[in-house]
């Protein structure tokens, strides 16, 4: 397993100008001929006249130059590249591979979903498809013909136009499409299949009509509305807020429901986890809805900041994610409740990309190594990426930084660079000095920053003094100071901002040295400090705040964010003060101010619902643990339940007025109100069901809830407080969803996670159970993230028994899966990798499962370089 070092890139030997590829289509034999125009590169300084095209798990036929038929000893051919030595600068090659789409179960190249066939090439999955360059900085046309059976495959697409089609006699047909943009294979695609299309149009500024289509099998034809919706609103506003106009007379997506990530922005022909695209209000949360409309947005963004200007190697792949991510992130706050949005793109980040940077996985927006590319596609390239565009943001102001990315197109339209790149043209076209700023591309780990604040009440002036360090991550001991972009407001006794910032109210300081001082005059009473308002950069602040300013921001803070943490910081504080009580075996007690704080919170007019609710949520187990110096699973656990507990029946009327206050359904609508009423709702009813012992009534009116709800959002919150507690009932119910919904795999999803991260005692049990289940398969990513991937990640408690079950368990699962799909199987270690913080018995029973997983033979490099990296 050979590291790549992001140092050691050079430019391609030869490039491609263009490239026509004939699929003849057959299940288990598919046979794919290449035939390729090379040219020597004129910027290579190399040499060595040798042409190496990587290729995988496939038969070569046979190798033509410029028509003729090359003899077994004119090439060489590995496992992983076929190599020649062409002898002349311009030339046509022709590869004829044969390939078996039934078999691959890697779904990485052509593969079969339901019969179907479609590909997936990102990041390298064309060398599974032919020999060729694969590499995103080799740009060329595409022209596919596909032929393929008439009754099985009537609909035959690639990237592009359609530019011809036509029968071939003995039941089957072709079609040829044409992809006018160069583009690096990554980007290709082919589906083939029995699918129907729903179709639309959109007109673009310039008054191009753009047809619309999503594919998807028959029986989900009715559950694409809110996707084509999404995707006209997407395509609106890349126009309206970057000038940005769609370039294709078509543009298509593809629901299957095999599909390693989400999605793929394939030019013109977009394939989608059927996840990411099929909702109907009876079948599909709140959240899924959410969750559809940003996937459909971040997937038609890509077509400028990913595929019109794409990236020159795959360290560089937070030039297009992370960009695109923060893209995603503001369409929808602009289409939904912004505050809202920012708390959940937090959280993510605090409970997931704070945990990678603190563990053996930690690496740079920008990688510097790696053993395989898709163990990359991480919490850190992609959202701490899209963290680093909004603070580029944040320093420039939203006018220059539109004018950056108009120089970013206008330099780099049509070719393959770096996120210097990027950078250099935001720099240019602000004037803003970014040299320091770049270290958030270089330097790993989580930056803290140590606050004191200090009110001169003779100066009238308030001194804010600011540290900043970074822990030491694999490979980098020492770090350099970043350039963080800090917003601050100070409030007054009654609440009100003090400072005029430019931003109503809040400042933003640049804190560049270890240590800064600085300094607000004209400040005549003490105020209260509103720190990193909407979280203007990914860092940890430890700040000394007493429980009073906590519910004094709570309940004042002109930042709606900074409400929420204040919330959130309360609620840590209280639940890690009852942790350290069972610790030490004395009786938990909860804090009466925090309860008065809580009640307040539920008594006051709740402008923003949604924010409400969020507030009321206590913080997951999966980030106190990383508060803790031990984690230590099982009082983790019972400390977060007695909080939430004694909130349950201290709050009950509360709970109750909110509940009953908001349980109206007229009409489904998904609009923000809305689902902030739901959402306000369900968390009353977590609350009200959390009471030890259960209330008799109030289980009543769950189960009611469940049975009467017209929608998935209020179905799954009633479910899910139910199987919570043991007994009877608990089975009738999950049955009945079961029978209902047996023929709705996504929905069958939920069914599964459900019982995964239920808290009960059996819980392993029942998951190891449900493996048989005949909806489950091993063999379909969403069902391993449902199940397998639900317990050993959201079921913290039951993962980490002491009795070490757990992680036997998933490194069974992992062996078995590191056969069939390696990129699933090297996601679902990520729950291992941190054992270094758990106490020695735990980490003991993690170390020796990490080692019978380097023992496998045939180990993937995907698996390989996780486990390896995690015991060093
Ligand atoms: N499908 C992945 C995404 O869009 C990789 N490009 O983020
Ligand atoms: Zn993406």
């Amino acid at each position: 397993h050979a590291t790549r070092r992001r140092e050691d890139y050079r430019v391609p030997e030869y490039l491609v100008e263009e490239i026509r590829l004939t699929f003849q289509l057959y299940a288990e034999s598919t046979v794919v001929t290449a035939d390729t125009v090379y040219a020597v590169n004129q910027q290579s300084t190399d040499c060595t006249g040798r042409l190496q095209l990587s290729g995988e798990n496939m038969e070569l036929v046979e190798v033509r130059l410029d028509g003729r038929r090359l003899e077994a000893d004119e090439f060489e051919v590995s496992a992983m590249d076929l190599i020649l030595v062409p002898g002349k600068d311009r030339f046509e090659l022709q590869v004829v591979t044969r390939i078996d789409p039934v078999a691959n179960t890697a779904l990485e190249g052509l593969y079969c979903s339901n019969g179907n066939y479609c590909t997936q090439c990102e990041p390298e999955g064309f060398r599974r498809i032919t020999y060729f360059p694969d590499r995103p900085d080799v740009l060329a046309r595409f022209t596919t013909r596909i032929e393929g059976d008439r009754q099985t495959c009537p609909v035959l697409l690639s990237n592009g136009n359609l530019i011809e089609s036509g029968e071939l006699g003995n039941g089957r047909h072709y079609a040829v499409w044409q992809d006018p943009f160069p583009k690096p294979c990554y980007l290709f695609a082919l589906v083939a299949g029995r699918l129907v299309a729903i179709d639309d149009t959109f007109t673009t500024r310039s008054g191009r009509d753009i047809a619309l289509r999503i594919f998807v099998e028959a029986r989900n034809r009715d559950l694409c509305d809110h996707a084509m919706r999404s995707l006209k609103k997407a395509m609106q506003w890349d126009e309206d807020v970057y000038g940005l106009e769609y370039d294709l007379d078509v543009f298509m997506i593809v629901a299957v429901d095999d599909f390693n990530m989400g999605a793929m922005e394939n030019k013109g022909l977009n394939i989608f986890n059927s996840r990411c695209v099929l909702a109907s209000p009876q079948s599909a949360t709140d959240q899924d809805f959410l969750g559809i409309e940003g996937v459909v947005a971040h997937e038609y963004f890509h077509n400028w900041t990913g595929n019109r200007v794409t990236c020159r190697d795959w360290f560089q792949l937070s030039l297009k994610e992370g960009l695109t991510v923060f893209r995603d992130q503001e369409f929808s706050s602009d289409m939904n409740s912004r505050a809202v949005q920012r708390i959940d793109d937090v959280q993510l980040i605090r409970n997931f990309q704070f945990r990678e940077d603190s563990g053996p996985m930690a690496h740079p927006v920008r990688p510097d190594a790696y053993v395989e590319i898709n163990n990359f596609y991480t919490v850190t390239v992609y959202n701490k990426g899209a963290e680093v565009i909004r603070m580029m943001h944040t320093l420039l102001g939203a006018a220059d930084f539109r004018k950056g990315m108009d120089l970013y197109f206008a330099r780099h339209d049509g070719q393959a660079v770096t996120c210097d790149d990027f950078v250099a043209a935001m720099a240019d076209a602000s004037g803003v000095d970014l040299g320091q700023f770049k270290r958030w591309y270089s330097q790993a780990g989580t930056p803290v920053v140590k606050v004191s604040g200090q009110w001169l009440a003779e100066k009238r002036r308030y001194v804010l003094r600011l540290r900043q360090s970074c822990p030491a991550t694999p490979g980098q001991d020492g770090k350099e100071p970043f350039h963080i972009p800090i917003a601050v407001g100070l409030l007054d006794s009654r609440g009100r901002d003090m400072l005029n910032g430019d931003r109503d109210g809040t400042r933003v300081l640049e804190l560049r040295e270890r240590e800064q001082s600085f300094s607000f005059p004209d400040i005549g009473e003490k105020p209260v400090l509103s720190f990193l308002r909407g979280f203007s950069a990914p860092v940890k602040v430890e700040l000394d705040q007493s429980r009073e300013e906590l519910a004094f921001l709570l309940a004042h803070d002109t930042d709606l964010f900074n409400r929420w943490y204040a919330a959130s910081k309360l609620s840590e504080i209280v639940v890690m003060e009852t942790v350290a009580r069972l610790q030490a075996n004395a009786q938990p007690v909860l804090d009466s101010d925090f309860v008065a704080a809580v009640r307040a919170n539920l008594q006051r007019p709740a402008s923003d619902k949604a924010l409400l609710a969020l507030a009321l949520q206590l913080p997951a187990e999966t980030y106190l643990a990383q508060q803790m110096d031990t984690v230590d699973p099982v009082n983790l656990h019972r400390g977060r339940e007695f909080v939430r507990s004694q909130l349950s029946s201290l709050l009950a009327d509360e709970f109750r007025r909110i509940y009953d206050d908001n349980n109206e359904e007229g009409e489904y609508r998904i609009t923000p109100e809305a689902m902030g009423r739901r959402s306000l709702k369900n968390v009353a009813l977590a609350y009200l069901m959390a009471r030890v012992p259960t209330d008799e009534e109030i289980y009543a009116l769950c189960c009611g809830q469940y049975a009467e709800a017209g929608n998935m959002t209020d179905a799954i919150a009633a479910l899910s407080c139910v199987t919570r507690i043991e007994g009877r009932r608990r089975q009738e119910i999950l049955h009945h969803f079961y029978t209902r919904w047996q023929a709705d795999p996504l929905v069958l999803d939920k069914w599964f996670t459900l019982q995964a991260v239920s808290p009960l005692a059996d819980t392993l049990a029942e998951v190891t159970r449900l493996l048989a289940n005949p909806s489950f398969s091993m063999k379909n990513p969403n069902k391993v993230r449902a199940l397998i991937g639900a317990f050993c990640s959201g079921n913290h408690y039951r993962f980490h028994d002491v009795s070490g079950a757990g992680y036997a368990f998933l490194t069974d699962r992992i062996i078995e899966l590191n056969a069939t799909n390696p990129q699933i199987a090297a996601r679902m270690l990520s729950p291992l990798t941190v054992w270094k913080r758990y106490d020695p018995v735990r980490q003991d029973l993690i170390r020796r499962q990490l080692e019978r997983i380097l023992a496998v033979d045939n180990l993937s490099g995907d698996v390989y370089e996780i486990a390896r990296k995690s015991l060093q």
